[in-house]
């Protein structure tokens, strides 16, 4: 299959997928999970981390940012989607903020697209990524490939209705949370505190919020509020450790960090 029947054929299955409700999608989440943060067109990132799980029953959730920075973002897109064409039930894709074209002309994936011949399947590029939902719930996990939209919506239906270029939708895909790390992104983005992110789970009536979104030098990952885990899958370029979160039997029964897997 080529690259753009790739595309178009995980768009169907995106906009097809159980569970989804406009740009929300919703599993109750008994099996086992695997969350994995951003990959930003490391290849080998992601094959090392489906090398080590090696779990036929997993429902496998993606946080976003798949292209620019790594080289390789035509390749891990082919070998991501063909993983979610195997397994159309088992997969689920969120948008992160750089599955956005101006972004990838501002970093490296239109270039790449360029130099490996692929500028023809931008169409298609861009359908796919208006397929990508932007928030979800597993059982007791809520996942964002940002953070909390300030102010906290007061329904479940107002997250089904954003979209990437409205404000909340914008927001789920930029902020970060308010720790002493936190440095202001500008252009509308906003931090979260511990307040919006009980809120935000208790609107989703979950224990914990995974996201990615922010790289955790030498360390890979980083837990805010004691339940918020921010999870970063590439290394980098920096040999960083690869974080990904793995719930072998789909619950959390300690703290959320014993869950947190590193290679
Ligand atoms: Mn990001």
């Amino acid at each position: 299959m080529s690259f753009e029947e790739l595309l178009r054929e995980s768009t169907r299955l995106n906009e097809e997928l159980p569970g989804r409700r406009g740009s929300f999608v919703e599993r109750t989440g008994a099996g086992a999970l695997v969350v994995v943060g951003d990959l930003h067109g490391e290849l080998d990132s992601f094959k090392e981390i489906i090398e080590w799980v090696k779990d036929d029953r997993c429902l496998w959730l993606f946080l976003g940012d798949y292209v620019d920075r790594g080289a390789f973002g035509v390749e891990l897109l082919t070998a991501l989607l063909q993983f979610q064409l195997e397994h159309p039930d088992r997969v689920i894709l969120l948008r992160g903020n750089h599955e956005d074209w101006e972004m990838n002309y501002h970093y490296t994936f239109a270039d790449e697209l360029r130099n490996k011949g692929l500028t023809g399947a931008l169409p298609s590029l861009l359908s796919w990524y208006d397929s990508l939902p932007l928030a979800a719930k597993v059982g007791e996990l809520a996942a964002v490939h940002g953070g909390v939209p300030i102010p906290v919506p007061e329904g479940i239906d107002e997250l089904e209705k954003a979209k990437a270029d409205d404000d909340m939708g914008f927001q789920m895909l930029w902020n970060d949370p308010l720790d002493e790390s936190y440095w202001p992104r500008g252009g509308g983005t906003r931090p979260f505190d511990e307040g919006a992110m009980e809120a935000f789970l208790s609107l989703l009536d979950c224990r914990f919020l995974i996201r990615g979104h922010q790289y955790v030098p030498n360390v890979g990952y980083k837990v805010n509020f004691g339940r918020c885990v921010t999870i970063f899958s590439a290394s980098y370029g920096m040999g960083w450790p690869r974080a990904f979160l793995y719930l072998s039997e789909g619950h959390v029964d300690s703290e959320i960090e014993a869950y947190v897997i590193r290679i």
